[in-house]
């Protein structure tokens, strides 16, 4: 008398909502792992990036999205375009919104996205719970439910302490079609190991910059060799648009940019699990944001 086998799960989650509002960090919470960069700026992620959770009886795959904001930038639109992208096929939606704010129109916009583009279920995750005083949990809670189309459940969060994680891991396993794995079940992204280190770079880059210099920072990688003694040698350019922005991310005699080369290095020791030698150059390239050659060339 053999025990019923339960069915296995597998299904894409997309992550979308405006910038900053913690779908990366709920992506990483769940994969377990960075897999997809963090900052305080807003438009940190540039591109979908995959994080699968795999467990015995389910793969989620989460797609992380760069966050829907009003472009300005031919960047910005190739941003948006691939978040919005990532709804049609989605089997689960997951709406992030920072719920110690009340909806604004950029909330309203995506809500408007998401009822000509999804069919998926919505879930609607009020994240940033710790932000929220109690007496604007109901009037902010409501206010987003409204906007939400197709809505289907709702989490309140803490996507940097895992708060409330596990419940809606719950209700995404629940909604999650039966179907056999999509990716081996070790891989946990499909982002390449130089792509990722060109982010672990830019996202340290990004933690030491303010204003404008953070969102015309791009990170090359122009070699990547391995050495006989075992050690990684990894060069990369970090591009910025001016040549004063240039200046603030060298700093004085050099130090910022030491800065970010190691702390981008020792992360990278850290997920790579060997030595590394990390070189970094700064290049200006004016207006790159508006040159789609020079963007894809960045993710190659
Ligand atoms: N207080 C608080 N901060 C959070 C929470 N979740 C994320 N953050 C912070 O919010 C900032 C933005 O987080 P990200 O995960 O990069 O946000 P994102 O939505 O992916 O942003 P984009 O990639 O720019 O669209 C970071 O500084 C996070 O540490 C949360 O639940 N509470
Ligand atoms: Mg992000």
């Amino acid at each position: 008398m053999g025990e019923q086998a339960v069915p296995f799960r597998a299904g894409f989650v997309a992550v979308v909502g405006k910038p900053n509002v913690g779908k990366s960090t709920l992506v990483n919470h769940f994969v377990g792992r960075k897999v997809s960069i963090v900052s305080p700026r807003p438009q940190t992620t540039r591109r979908r990036i995959l994080g699968i959770l795999n467990r015995p009886d389910a793969q989620i795959v989460f797609v992380d999205t760069p966050g829907i904001h009003k472009p300005k930038y031919k960047l910005g639109e190739r941003m948006v375009e691939a978040a919005v992208g990532a709804l049609p096929d989605a089997d689960l939606i997951l709406f992030v919104v920072d719920a110690s704010k009340p909806p604004n129109a950029e909330d309203r916009h995506i809500a408007d996205l998401l009822t000509k583009e999804a069919h998926a279920p919505i879930i609607l995750v009020l994240n940033k719970m710790d932000k929220l005083p109690p007496e604007k949990v109901k009037p902010h809670t409501e206010a987003y439910w409204q906007l939400v189309p197709n809505h289907a459940d709702w989490m309140m969060t803490n996507a940097v302490k895992g708060h409330n994680c596990d419940k809606l891991l719950e209700m995404i396993l629940a909604r999650l079609p039966e179907s056999p794995p999509y990716f081996p079940q070790e891989q946990i992204t499909d982002q390449p190991e130089r792509l990722f280190a060109a982010e672990i770079i830019r996202e340290k880059a990004l933690l030491h910059t303010y204003q404008e210099v953070p969102h015309g920072i791009g990170v090359a990688i122009e070699r990547w060799e391995e050495r006989p003694n075992g050690v990684l040698y990894i060069a990369a350019t970090i591009y910025v648009e001016r040549e004063t922005h240039k200046g603030i991310v060298i700093g004085e005699g050099g130090r910022m940019l030491k800065k970010i080369g190691q702390q981008a290095r020792e992360e990278l020791e850290l997920w790579f699990g060997r030595r590394i030698f990390l070189e970094l150059w700064v290049k200006v390239r004016e207006d790159w944001r508006n040159n789609p050659s020079f963007f894809q060339q960045l993710e190659s």
